[in-house]
């Protein structure tokens, strides 16, 4: 039983199809090797397109964020994966990911929920909406040349594009090691 007073990290975001992980899985393997020794690359099962990081939330709220969450209605959203890119913009870089096309039902479905989110008070991110695949973190941060040929030379890479038909509240467990991305509930999103 959990106690009071326990908070939860959570976050919500689009899971991947199987044939996007294996894509994603297949570029990881091509990347030069000073960049697959360097990264601390996201398992495959843990590879995601977060929507909304919400932080630490107390656990008795969580009943009511689900609640909330029940009436968000937005639209099933393509998710096709392109081309790959760094964070921050300039300078060494700290995070490697794989870019999302763009897509008005994706953008709607972030307004969405960020509307929703707001109504209970939560604190959102002030950052413009990147829609992107986090594939792997740089510890301590590349020199962007490090990067730059195999980035221009996948540019013009397309992985497979799926229909996403539900959004996913996570529960994010932070140890030693990788983090565990546990999945407390899924939600439809409309035809
Ligand atoms: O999918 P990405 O990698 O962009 O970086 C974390 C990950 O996003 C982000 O939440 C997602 C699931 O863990 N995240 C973790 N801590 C964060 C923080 N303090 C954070 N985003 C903003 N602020």
């Amino acid at each position: 039983m959990p106690k009071s007073g326990e908070s939860m990290r959570l976050f919500l975001a689009f899971e991947l199809a199987d044939v996007q992980r294996a894509a994603l899985d297949q570029l990881r393997r091509n990347a030069p090797l000073r960049l697959k020794q360097a990264a601390r690359w996201v398992p495959k099962e843990n590879l995601h397109l977060t929507l909304h990081f919400l932080g630490d939330l107390p656990r008795e709220k969580l009943s009511e964020l689900k609640e909330t969450l029940r009436t968000v209605e937005a639209g099933c959203a393509n998710l096709a994966l392109r081309a790959l890119g760094r964070f921050p913009r300039r300078g060494k870089a700290r995070v490697l990911w794989a870019g999302v096309a763009e897509d008005e039902a994706l953008r709607d479905c972030h307004e969405q929920l960020a509307r929703a989110l707001t109504r209970l008070d939560l604190p959102l991110s002030a950052a413009p909406f990147t829609p992107h695949i986090t594939l792997a973190r740089l510890r301590p941060p590349l020199e962007y040349a490090e990067l730059a040929g195999w980035l221009a030379e996948q540019a013009s890479w397309r992985g497979p594009r799926t229909l996403v038909s539900h959004f996913t509240l996570f529960e994010s467990q932070l140890g030693v090691g990788v983090p565990r991305y546990i999945p407390l509930a899924r939600y439809p999103l409309a035809q």
